[in-house]
């Protein structure tokens, strides 16, 4: 719209036209108040009847809330305003009218079950602490693009459309592809694997990654954004590296630039960037203080996943993000390298003290072992000759890491459902909108 002023940007002695949403009608007789909402805040419009043309009147105190105006008019100081400032209308455009009755109620004073939210996403989307978790979010992918960049990563999109899965066949979720069997990438893995060993050495891709979960839980989404990094030349220890840094980033570009957002979450005071230097332990050490805290009936043992449970409660215990290290190498996937004590893989998992972030490792890069990692695990190699082929003409040492964004922004927020964190999620019952 030509010429139109941000409610947050028009000052007095302005001659304007606002454009948005109609907040609430307030009509105290004589006087009357409409707030107009956009995306940068809301702006009080003033209407004295005595004084003003009846139509005007009418078009404007007429409206249902959330319909779409544009109104034209002097903007004044006025103390009693609630931004200091009002407009005094002259012209009143109704652009598009809602209905009376609506789904959610973006003011926010009734408030509403998620799956009525993730129904009507747009109306969810009006409210003010909503949209600042999509405003961090986003700032949170500039600021980890630009650490990559720092980093000196090159930017890459690879398929989303595979003819093989990497994070166990259970996950997968098949599709037809011109009548054959193909399926939704689970992960970048393979291809950013391959790109190492291309004159790129050093990458990273933010992209969906595709997990046919079977359990609808407050962590697991069906299509999630992954982000990935890998680098020639490096170890898992140059690896936790990088992920640090670029999770640090992370956190510093919204204390920097997302103030207004965290004020609107009422965090502005207890977002706190994590200190560098995250703890890193081995996972027989994990085990055994998960063990000590007491919260698993069961105690664990060697080669156990870690459960819920137990994470928790060492998060609680530790207080802050953590590395786990020294995973065995029988619970981690083929492409991870073991150390020179088979028993032991070079992998990792970054965990903040809610739940797991982040899983990486040193790669595999010599063909045989490679190879015969995916016997072990039951894969027939013959499926991924297009990525084992490669590692028979100078693949280089390697190792990086995948990263969930839902995951870091639910942490990082203090979401209690990683649903929170996407526009339209994915679920075992959700697939619209
Ligand atoms: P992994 O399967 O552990 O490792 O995934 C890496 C990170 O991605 C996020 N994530 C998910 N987030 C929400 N819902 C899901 N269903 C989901 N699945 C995964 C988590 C997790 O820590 N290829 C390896 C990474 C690597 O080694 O580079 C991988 O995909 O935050």
């Amino acid at each position: 719209m030509e010429s139109r002023t941000y409610t947050a940007d028009a000052a007095p002695g302005d001659s304007v036209t606002v454009a948005g949403w109609v907040h609430e009608i307030r009509d105290l007789g004589g006087i009357a108040f409409l707030i107009l909402r956009d995306t940068t805040g809301k702006i009080q419009v003033k209407f004295e009847k005595d004084g003003m043309a009846d139509d005007l009147v009418e078009t404007g105190l007429d409206l249902h809330r959330e319909s779409v105006v544009a109104v034209g008019g002097d903007v004044e100081e006025e103390d009693r305003a609630p931004t200091g400032v009002e407009v005094v209308p002259e012209n009143i455009e109704v652009l598009a009218e809602a209905d009376p009755e609506l789904p959610l109620d973006p003011s926010g004073k009734v408030d509403a079950e998620l799956s009525t939210r993730l129904d009507n996403r747009t109306l969810d989307l009006r409210k003010a602490e909503v949209q600042a978790v999509f405003e961090i979010r986003a700032e949170l992918l500039r600021s980890v693009r630009e650490q990559f960049r720092d980093l000196g990563c090159t930017e890459i999109n690879t398929p989303k459309i595979v003819a093989t899965g990497t994070e166990g066949g259970t996950e997968l979720f098949p599709i037809t592809y011109f009548g054959r069997e193909a399926f939704m990438n689970q992960s970048p893995q393979l291809f950013k694997q391959l790109m190492v060993g291309s004159g790129l050495e050093r990458v990273f891709e933010i992209g969906p990654i595709f997990r046919a979960e079977e359990h609808n839980t407050p962590r697991h989404l069906n299509e999630a954004t992954s982000i990935d990094f890998e680098s020639a030349f490096y170890d898992e220890h140059d690896a936790m590296d990088a992920c640090e840094a670029v999770v640090i980033a992370a956190y510093e570009g919204i204390a920097e630039n997302c103030q207004d957002e965290l004020e609107a979450l009422g965090m502005a005071d207890s977002f706190e960037v994590p200190d560098a230097g995250f703890p890193r332990l081995s996972y027989e050490e994990v085990i055994e203080r998960i063990n000590a805290t007491g919260a698993l009936d069961e105690p664990l043992v060697w080669g156990d996943d870690l459960p819920t449970e137990g994470e928790r409660a060492l998060g609680e215990e530790i207080g802050e993000h953590y590395f786990i290290t020294e995973w065995p190498s029988e619970i981690k996937p083929f492409y991870i390298m073991d150390k020179e004590d088979d028993e032991l893989s070079t992998g990792f998992d970054l965990m903040h003290p809610r739940l797991e972030l982040v899983s990486g490792g040193q790669r595999e890069h010599r063909h045989d072992r490679l190879i015969e990692g995916f016997e072990q695990q039951g894969l027939e190699p013959e499926a991924f000759e297009y990525y084992t082929k490669m590692f028979r003409y100078g693949m280089p040492p390697h190792a990086g890491w995948g990263l969930g964004a839902e995951r870091l922004v639910m942490t990082m927020l203090g979401l209690d459902n990683i649903r929170e964190a996407v526009l339209f999620p994915r679920d075992r019952q959700r697939l619209s909108p």
